[in-house]
C-alpha cells in the first residue's frame, strides 16, 4: 500500500471519529425548535458577536502581494513554494462557518475563499510520519494542530471573507481558517506550512493555552 493511501486512510478514520463524537454530543441535531439549535451551535462560555474583532501581538505585517510567498515544507514529498499568482491559480474553494474565539465571542456564517487545505495536501503528499502541521506567520507567530484537524473539509488559507480580500489587520493578504478550533490556530499573514512528525506547542500554546483548543470541549487553556 502506498504512503498516500494509508495517509488518506488514517484521515478518514480521524474524520469519522470526530463524526461519531459530534453524534454522541448531539452537534448535529436539526429540528424546528429554535432555541435548541442556537444552544447547539453557540459553544459554552461564548457570546454572540455581528463585528469582528481584531486580535494579534500588536505587529500586522504588511506585506504586499508582490512580496508575498507561502512555502509548504517539512515532512512532505513535494514541497513547495507558491508566489501570489500561482496561489491564486489553484483551484479555487469557498465555505461558510462560524469563528470561535477563546476570548469568548463567536461570529456566525462567514463566507471564506481561498485555496483548500486538503488541495494543498494532494499536492505536497505527506509522508506517513507526518502527524502534525505547525503554521508560521510573517509576524513570527506559530501554532500547532494535527494533520487530522488540517485536513478537515471546512480548513482553507484564505485570501478573501465576505467576497472581499481579507483586511491586513484581519491576517491578510492571506492567512489559515481551521473552523473546528478556537480561532488561534488560524494563522494570521501565514508565511510557511511545516508538516512534523512530532507536535510543536506554538506561541500561544506555550503559554497557557490548550495544546488543541476545540470549543465544543472548551479546551481554552493548559491548566
Ligand atoms: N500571525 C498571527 N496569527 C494570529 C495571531 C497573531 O498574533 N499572529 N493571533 C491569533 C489569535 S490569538 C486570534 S484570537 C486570532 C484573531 O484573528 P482576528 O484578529 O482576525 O480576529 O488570530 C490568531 N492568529
Ligand atoms: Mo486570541
Amino acid at each position: 500500500m502506498s504512503d498516500e493511501i494509508s495517509i488518506l486512510g488514517k484521515l478518514k478514520e480521524k474524520l469519522i471519529q470526530r463524526k461519531q463524537e459530534w453524534a454522541r454530543d448531539g452537534r448535529l441535531l436539526t429540528g424546528n425548535q429554535t432555541m435548541e439549535d442556537r444552544e447547539l451551535r453557540l459553544p459554552r462560555g461564548q457570546r454572540l458577536v455581528t463585528d469582528w474583532p481584531v486580535l494579534d501581538l500588536g505587529i500586522q505585517p504588511d506585506v504586499p502581494t508582490a512580496a508575498w510567498s507561502l512555502t509548504v515544507d517539512g515532512l512532505v514529498e513535494n514541497p513547495l513554494t507558491w508566489d501570489w499568482d500561482q496561489y491564486m491559480a489553484q483551484p479555487q474553494f469557498e465555505d461558510v462557518s462560524d469563528i470561535h474565539c477563546v476570548t469568548a465571542w463567536s461570529r456566525y456564517d462567514n463566507l471564506w475563499q481561498g485555496v483548500s487545505t486538503r488541495h494543498i495536501i494532494d499536492l505536497v503528499k505527506p509522508k506517513t510520519e507526518a502527524n502534525h502541521i505547525i503554521l508560521h506567520g510573517f509576524d513570527g507567530y506559530t501554532t500547532n494542530v494535527t494533520l487530522a484537524a488540517f485536513a478537515a473539509d471546512d480548513a482553507l488559507i484564505a485570501h478573501s471573507w465576505e467576497g472581499e480580500k481579507l483586511t491586513r489587520q484581519h491576517g491578510g493578504p492571506v492567512r489559515a481558517i481551521i473552523p473546528q478550533y478556537y480561532l488561534w490556530k488560524s494563522a494570521k499573514w501565514v508565511s510557511r506550512l511545516e508538516f512534523v512528525d512530532a507536535d510543536q506547542p506554538g506561541f500561544w500554546e506555550v503559554r497557557g493555552y490548550h495544546n488543541e483548543g476545540d470549543p465544543w470541549k472548551e479546551e481554552r487553556y493548559s491548566f
